[in-house]
């Protein structure tokens, strides 16, 4: 799944030994590929340590030890729903990313293929004008609740009112929307701490879920986003958006790696069906295909 970048490394394994000039040309294929240099060198030095201490001589055998260590970096990804109760899954991230899209992908699939009844939007990105009406539209053709106000709300007591219908109606998952941007950072951080007090005093924690959406396009610069919306209100999950818009990838292996913060779900298109929950598993089995 990491497309070019797992070519160039199946590539590279198949090559004759395990000198210097190799870790140096799987380091720089790792850095090109967006891992990001502290997880590079973590991987790169961890498998020429295990190479040396189990006295492999093959790219072959090396390749299994590798594949083992990235297995190691990627926190399992399922974000499982509480049966018989109001879950909240809580959307985050910086603006364009696609997290409106996001929203409607997952009533999507959680309508779909998980057969949940009862799906309710927040629409607490009060702030870009046209917000409000891109997520009716989606819940319209989803045939979802939207709660909403006027733009310029306030986004807390949009997600308040939501919450609120959403327990006396008894619906089962409630999906918020967010501003990915406000006048500066310290108001953004500010306000996300603040919704995430209101949701936090009216669900428990194993039903609310902190969920980042990340560009996979943007590379490196979507590991320092994530890094500021951790630390303002601790992420739970990240979705990776446009997977099919870049021929990298190796963000999936900085974000197990510096982040460790599991993925769950790869965006894939534009399409509401076109959301695939992430599996560490077949990600580690697929590497190298390049698919
Ligand atoms: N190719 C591709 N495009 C996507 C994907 N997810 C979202 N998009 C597109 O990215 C653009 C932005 O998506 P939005 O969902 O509006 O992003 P947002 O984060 O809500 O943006 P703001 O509300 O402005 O903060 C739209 O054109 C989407 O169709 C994806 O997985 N693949
Ligand atoms: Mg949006």
């Amino acid at each position: 799944m990491l497309k070019t970048l797992g070519l160039k490394i199946k590539g590279l394994f198949q090559g004759e030994n395990l000198g210097k000039e190799f870790y140096e040309e799987l380091e720089d294929l790792l850095i090109e590929g967006d891992v990001g240099a502290g997880t590079t060198l973590r991987l790169v030095e961890t498998l020429r340590e295990e190479v040396k201490k189990k006295g492999i001589r093959s790219r072959e055998d090396a390749l299994q030890i590798f594949k083992q260590h990235i297995y190691s970096l990627l926190p399992s990804g399922a974000l499982p729903l509480k049966p018989d109760t109001l879950n909240v899954l809580l959307i985050l991230g910086v603006n364009g990313v696609g997290k409106t899209t996001t929203i409607a992908k997952l009533a999507y699939y959680y309508q779909m293929v998980e057969g949940i009844k009862g799906i309710v939007f927040a629409a607490a990105d009060t702030f870009r004008a046209g917000a409000i009406a891109q997520i009716d539209t989606w819940a319209d053709r989803l045939q979802v609740r939207v709660v909403k106000q006027m733009p310029g709300a306030d986004p807390g007591a949009v997600i308040y009112d939501a919450l609120e219908s959403a327990k006396a109606r008894g619906e089962k998952l409630l999906l918020a929307d967010t501003a990915g941007r406000m006048h500066n950072r310290t108001n953004l951080v500010r306000e996300l701490q603040k919704i995430d007090k209101i949701i936090t005093a009216q669900v428990g924690g194993e039903t609310y879920h902190k969920v980042l959406v990340l560009d996979a396009v943007t590379g490196q610069n979507g590991l320092q986003q994530a890094k500021i919306f951790h630390e303002a209100v601790k992420i739970d999950s990240i979705i990776l958006t446009k997977w099919d818009g870049t021929a990298k990838g190796g963000i999936i292996l900085a974000i197990g790696g510096e982040l460790g913060i599991p993925i769950s779900f790869l965006g894939v298109g534009e399409k509401m069906s076109d959301l695939k929950p992430f599996d560490p598993a077949s990600f580690v089995e697929n590497l190298l295909e390049g698919v």
